[in-house]
């Protein structure tokens, strides 16, 4: 790559810089979780509150019709670490969110130990009402979040609902104000370095070492 003036190269600079490094903090995402065919639905929402994640499930349809399910011991869900596949193919999604090899199944008394991503095992199952209907399910997680720990945390994520071992329906989990660091051949989609920390010193740290790469690039082309 040839730059032409100085002027490119800071407006280059600037731009390498912008990536992953977003100014806002990241305090909503939801995830539309579904099916190929469309005819299961979960509107999933994650906010930022004091203590934690506000978690709602709004909208719940089709769960109880469109699979053999298992009714009674409901629906199970989870924060995968991969997106979703194409075709919604949710086994791409890989395994749960998991970063401090919390256990499964998970023990309610003790939910430390428990895995971060499994909400249903936190939070209880997804389980339809006499009619057939599902109620909105709403709680505050204390575990997730949006930056934190660096190789768990919720951006770059999906949802997965699972019934009697399958996987019935998933979605990505999108974070308003995230952008995924460029893509440079070693992002895994793992989101191993969230960089909206809100910790502005790491943020520039990570625009003046592109700088400074840039610069390097820049004197050789000399
Ligand atoms: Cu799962």
């Amino acid at each position: 790559m040839l730059f032409k003036s100085a002027a490119t190269l800071l407006a280059f600079a600037g731009l390498v810089a912008a990536q992953g490094t977003p100014s806002t903090e990241l305090k909503h995402g939801y995830a539309n979780v579904t099916n190929l065919n469309g005819d299961m639905v979960i509107n999933f929402t994650f906010d930022k509150v004091e203590g934690g994640m506000n978690i709602t499930l709004t909208g719940i349809k089709g769960l109880s019709t469109s699979v053999a399910i298992d009714k009674a011991a409901g629906f199970q869900y989870h924060v995968h670490v991969k997106p979703v596949g194409p075709n919604y193919g949710c086994m791409a999604t890989e395994g749960h969110l998991n970063p401090f090899n919390g256990s499964l199944p998970c023990n309610k008394a003790n939910l430390t130990a428990c895995e971060i991503g499994d909400l249903a095992g936190k939070h209880g199952n997804i389980v339809p009402t006499e009619d057939g209907t599902f109620p909105t399910i709403s709680y505050i997680d204390t575990q997730l979040s949006f930056t934190e720990p660096a190789n768990g945390a919720l951006v770059g994520r999906s949802i997965v609902i699972h019934n009697n071992g399958t996987r019935v329906a998933c979605g990505n989990l999108v974070v308003d104000g995230y952008t995924a660091p460029a893509a440079n051949g070693t992002s895994t989609g793992a989101a191993t370095n969230p960089t909206a920390t809100g910790k502005n010193s790491a943020a520039k740290l990570v625009g003046s070492a592109a700088l400074t790469g840039v610069v390097a690039l820049f004197m050789m082309a000399l």
